[in-house]
């Protein structure tokens, strides 16, 4: 029951994430461009997912530069708030993802594939 509640919301969460993401994938020829500028203002940070361990919550990421966390771009293992969110990316997928500080740990609290 609960593992079919996490799942319903993490279905609820893409459904949003695409919908914000879908007027940026309408721009025309300089789609790429225009969605790099958003995910910026977003405090998104563009990564490539190296490893996932389901059973420890954490997700290994290539990733670029953190502004939020002033971090320069760096391979790296994070946390995952959703537990959910492991379940959604896999080995080599370009993702955007936020993160943040939280006792000493960095989490990602959002993660969808980049377009
Ligand atoms: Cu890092």
């Amino acid at each position: 029951m609960k593992a079919r509640i996490v799942s319903m919301i993490s279905v609820i969460s893409a459904a949003f994430a695409f919908a914000m993401a879908a007027p940026l994938a309408l721009a025309p020829s300089a789609a790429g461009t225009w969605f790099v500028v958003a995910a910026a203002e977003n405090g998104m940070t563009q990564g490539e997912v190296r490893r996932v361990d389901a059973g420890q919550g954490k997700i290994t990421i290539r990733h670029g530069e953190i502004k939020n966390l002033q971090m320069p771009p760096m391979t790296m293992v994070f946390k995952v708030r959703d537990p959910a969110m492991v379940d959604a990316v896999k080995k080599g997928d370009r993702i955007l993802f936020r993160a943040v500080q939280e006792n000493g740990d960095l989490v990602i609290t959002e993660i969808r594939p980049a377009p």
